[in-house]
């Protein structure tokens, strides 16, 4: 095997020209593809639940409890940045319809709340702090309203949630996700809205066209199936959309998505770092561990999907110290695990490169740059690409990205590694994707091979990392 590779290795000096391969549908929007980069960013549910307590509010809290004592978005934003977040998606209205921006089209809001004496927009506030710390900026809008009269008279208050999500998405700057929340707790005998989804979507392609929209069903992104921020390890980033409206049970699909779906619906792993969604006092001892955090990592990122990690910002209006400190943790881990990849600088050779041409050869997936790959023939859906890290070095970290502009395509491999005593099996996989990260115990290598043994076409590997990562990361 290892001949044969090297054979080929020789090859790619030949300057023969091929096209690169035809893309395997459904492929990625130019707003998807730019969201698939992101990984990792917050959510902040703070509204009036943080004043009351609750999770859920009724609709009928008075707006004068909407009082934090010393807000600083500023801060929210500084700490998100510290901890390698890209962007923050803040709820401006939950279920019990209080808006963080002074709406026109309701008295429910900051205006009638003695914040910054009825002066208060959180929006703006929140928006300028992320523009300042190069953050991107983000709408939680529960369609779900419990507070509006009208909700249940289905056409009046689908033209409201037009109104108040036409102002969030035209005076706040750039809005890069929309976020419908599925959750809607008035059943049969309650009110019952019939929620006018092409209109919501049409009025976020208008305003914010380059802004992906997640909900249980997308149309951009999809709710991962649980609230625990888990991903599967066998995750397609599509779904057969049409089969799924938001609220529709069908959770393991949305954990796992489909190798025949018919659209591309990355999926959005959302976490809270505390029990609950909103702060309670109570949980101040509850904030998952710097340790809680990086599994949760590794099974979001590390299996294609991104991580929505909330904070549920206090009274005062400010992330506690106690989640900003394991969130500073969390980073300091992550960097340490991810500080030198093994395979920069590495020789690498692969079994077949498409029409032997320099473009798509094997060195492509370790170059560092996500617009190159390593590619095969059109008749080749396995095959194999290996790294000469030059000396035995201990490894027990591999990151491999597809090339998903033009599809995901690998459905199963292998990673071995060559030790003293010959070849042994490092790790293996199903899918790939936007990313996948393998863990497996420390194994001291000089070379490392990537076997993919079936894929829906000829395999597109933008990147391929080796890392050695310290112990407790
Ligand atoms: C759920 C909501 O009901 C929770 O309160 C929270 O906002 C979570 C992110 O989504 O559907």
């Amino acid at each position: 095997m290892l001949m044969s590779l090297l054979v080929v290795a020789s090859m790619q000096t030949s300057t023969r020209k091929v096209s690169p391969p035809e893309p395997v549908q459904p492929i990625p929007s130019a707003r998807q593809l730019a969201w698939h980069p992101l990984e990792y960013y917050a959510f902040v549910h703070f509204n009036m639940n943080t004043f009351t307590g609750k999770e859920w509010g009724e609709g009928y809290e008075n707006p004068k409890q909407f009082n934090p004592s010393a807000l600083d978005c500023r801060q929210w934003a500084r700490t998100a940045k510290a901890a390698g977040m890209k962007g923050i998606i803040l709820t401006a209205k939950h279920h019990d319809g209080f808006c963080l921006w002074p709406s026109k089209y309701t008295n429910h809001s900051v205006k009638s709340s003695p914040f910054r004496g009825g002066k208060g927009d959180v929006l703006k506030e929140l928006s300028s702090a992320c523009m300042e710390y190069g953050l991107k900026f983000g709408v939680y809008l529960s369609p779900w309203d419990r507070n509006h009269p009208e909700y249940g008279n289905s056409a009046v208050y689908n033209q409201f949630f037009v109104n108040q999500l036409t102002e969030v998405l035209t005076n706040y700057g750039k809005v890069f996700e929309v976020w419908f929340d599925g959750a809607n707790g008035e059943g049969p005998s309650g009110k019952r809205q019939v929620y006018d989804w092409p209109a919501f979507v049409g009025v976020v392609r208008k305003h914010q066209p380059n802004a992906v929209i997640f909900s249980d069903a997308g149309p951009d992104v999809r709710w991962v199936g649980n609230e625990a921020g888990l991903a599967a390890p066998t995750n397609w980033s599509l779904v057969r959309r049409d089969e799924f409206v938001p609220g529709t049970p069908r959770y393991k699909e949305l954990t796992q998505g489909h190798e025949d779906g018919t659209h591309w619906l990355p999926a959005e792993c959302d976490v809270s770092i505390r029990p609950g969604w909103f702060y309670r006092e109570s949980e101040d001892s509850k904030v998952k561990t710097p340790d809680d955090l990086l599994e949760i990592y590794y099974k979001s990122v590390g299996q294609n999907g991104s991580l929505l990690l909330n904070l549920p910002v206090d009274k005062r209006g400010l992330v506690h110290e106690n989640d900003a400190a394991a969130l500073v943790a969390l980073r300091k881990k992550l960097d340490a695990a991810f500080a030198t990849d093994l395979a920069r600088g590495a020789m690498a050779a692969a079994s077949n490169v498409r029409g032997n041409d320099p473009r798509f050869a094997a060195a492509k997936a370790i170059d560092g740059d996500p617009n190159t790959y390593w590619c095969t023939n059109d008749s080749v859906t396995a095959a194999s690409i290996e790294m000469d890290l030059g000396e035995a070095r201990a490894v027990n970290r591999v990151v491999l990205q597809e090339y998903i502009a033009l599809g995901q395509r690998v459905k199963s491999f292998t990673v071995e590694g060559l030790t003293e005593s010959g070849w042994v099996n490092l790790s293996e996989g199903t899918t790939i994707g936007y990313k996948r990260i393998l863990r497996f115990k420390d194994t001291t290598c000089s070379r490392v091979r990537v076997n993919i043994l079936e894929s829906r076409a000829c395999p597109t590997i933008s990147t391929l990392s080796i890392y050695g990562a310290p112990v407790g990361s």
